[in-house]
């Protein structure tokens, strides 16, 4: 079976995933776009032939399309993904599931009501080679007990439009998904540190920020976000675990020793960085729609658990304080007790 695609939203990561359905995931093909710029839209859906709807609404309801993938701004998503669940079409939306715990909480509720997992949230480095081998160390006890995780996230530069807040709302956001499923552990707190700020930043902007996180089993998390690092786009990740540690590997790159140095390139982008992963995340999202079998990436319990860390860490950065995340007890439709 082909699973037909409508896509919404045909920006920048739209126009990544419509190339990727086309060119690289067998059994899919994107049969609807829309975008509220028309324009866009038209342009994204030429080469693939693809059919231009007016909105989100009308694609959804579309008899051309079986599933759904949501690549609109962020504060759009929560509306497309109640429409892709009331339709009772899979839904694929990227990060973040909603901007309010409020409309992830909505969704987590209408999806509980239509009884089987439709959502999935883009948060591809569960699919990234390196943070599955770290989770299979970790997991495997070779290490013991995870007891500190230090990470990185650094970008080369941001636009003037990137706020502080965003630090942990935009971009931490993936290091929050990635080590609740890595430790398999919940945040309960977050705090925020700000270092000298960077001169290369525009003047509004703190720049770099060090976030603090603790675990429900006590493991300490620091993570130093910096967004203007110049040099190129660097995730690090390292758990020190009670006989041991694990640590990311940088993607593979030639070494090239001349004039009396040795140098291996450093990427500069998430879309070069993560590629595989978005190819496999695809991949296994198409592979399970076909199948017809329920999601079993990233639910939306963990858009919801995103969005009230991030939201917990950019109080946190305002405060100066430790801010409590309070995420509601997973229920048991999301695999919790409650
Ligand atoms: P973008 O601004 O390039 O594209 C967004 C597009 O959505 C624009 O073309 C805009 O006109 C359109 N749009 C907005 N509201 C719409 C609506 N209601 N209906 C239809 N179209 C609408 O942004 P982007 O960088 O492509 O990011 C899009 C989303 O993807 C964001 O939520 C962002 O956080 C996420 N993202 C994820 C990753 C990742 O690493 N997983 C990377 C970048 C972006
Ligand atoms: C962007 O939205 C992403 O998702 C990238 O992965 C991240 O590195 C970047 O900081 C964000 O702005």
């Amino acid at each position: 079976m082909t699973v037909r695609v409508g896509v919404i939203g045909a920006g920048w990561i739209g126009q990544e995933h419509i190339r990727r359905l086309t060119h690289t995931v067998t059994g899919a093909r994107v049969t609807a776009v829309t975008d509220i710029d028309a324009a866009r839209a038209q342009d994204a859906a030429a080469p693939v032939d693809a059919r231009v709807l007016p909105d989100g609404a009308a694609l959804i309801a579309s008899a051309e399309v079986d599933a759904v993938l949501v690549t609109s701004w962020g504060p759009t998503h929560a509306e497309h993904v109640l429409n892709a669940i009331a339709a009772g079409k899979p839904v694929f939306c990227e990060k973040p599931l909603a901007t309010t715990a409020e409309d992830c909480l909505r969704i987590v509720e209408a999806e509980t009501a239509h009884g089987r997992r439709l959502v999935q949230v883009g948060f591809m480095r569960r699919y990234d080679t390196g943070y599955r081998q770290m989770k299979k160390v970790i997991d495997s006890g070779r290490i013991g007990e995870p007891l500190i995780v230090h990470c990185a996230h650094r970008n080369p530069a941001v636009p003037e439009s990137y706020t502080s807040a965003m630090a942990a709302l935009d971009t931490a956001v993936h290091e929050v998904d990635v080590l609740r499923w890595l430790l398999d552990d919940e945040i309960v707190s977050a705090q925020v540190l700000t270092p000298r700020a960077t001169s290369r930043r525009f003047a509004h902007l703190k720049d770099p920020q060090i976030m603090l996180f603790e675990t429900a089993r006590g493991v300490r998390i620091d993570l130093e976000v910096f967004v203007n690092c110049q040099y190129g786009y660097d995730i690090q990740c390292e758990t020190v675990g009670e006989e041991g540690l694990v640590r990311l590997p940088d993607p593979a790159a030639v070494g090239v020793r001349t004039a009396a140095s040795h140098s291996t390139e450093v990427l500069t982008d998430w879309v070069g960085r993560f590629r595989d992963a978005f190819d496999t995340e695809f991949r296994e999202w198409i592979a399970g729609v076909a199948a017809g079998d329920a999601p079993t990436g990233p639910s939306a319990w963990d858009g919801y658990a995103a969005t009230v860390i991030t939201a917990a860490t950019a109080e946190a950065l305002e405060c100066g304080h430790v801010v409590a995340t309070d995420l509601k007890p997973r229920p048991a439709f999301y695999g919790g007790t409650a």
